[in-house]
């Protein structure tokens, strides 16, 4: 193959050289974010977010920064939040699973 993309195949048998067109490119696939999509947390004020692009949603209620109240909001919403949201965006310690440690991860890190 040359760098066009032609296809070149040598025919020993018949002592001749074929030439095949290139074939048009596959499209490379969109990368996508290793989370699933999350859901409102209930008493937030809209879809939780990631602040700094890490895959751990510190924004717990949805105000576009993480503050306090977010803080309290996943304290008083861990086993919702255990139970509805993807296990990856809100275990911030990375133990497996969300719980208290959590809620203390995010506050250490407003
Ligand atoms: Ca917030
Ligand atoms: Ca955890």
């Amino acid at each position: 193959m040359d760098c066009a993309g032609y296809v070149y195949v040598a025919d020993t048998r018949n002592n001749r050289t074929q030439v095949r067109v290139k074939t048009e490119a596959t499209p490379t696939p969109t990368p996508t974010s290793t989370v699933s999509p999350v859901i409102q947390v209930p008493g937030g004020a809209g879809l939780p977010t990631d602040t700094n692009a890490d895959d751990k949603y510190d924004d717990v209620n949805g105000n576009g920064r993480k503050d306090c109240a977010d803080v309290v909001l996943c304290f008083n919403q861990m086993s919702w939040v255990a139970a509805n949201e993807p296990l990856a965006a809100f275990d911030y310690n990375g133990n497996g699973r969300v719980d208290f440690a959590d809620t203390v991860w995010l506050f250490n890190n407003l």
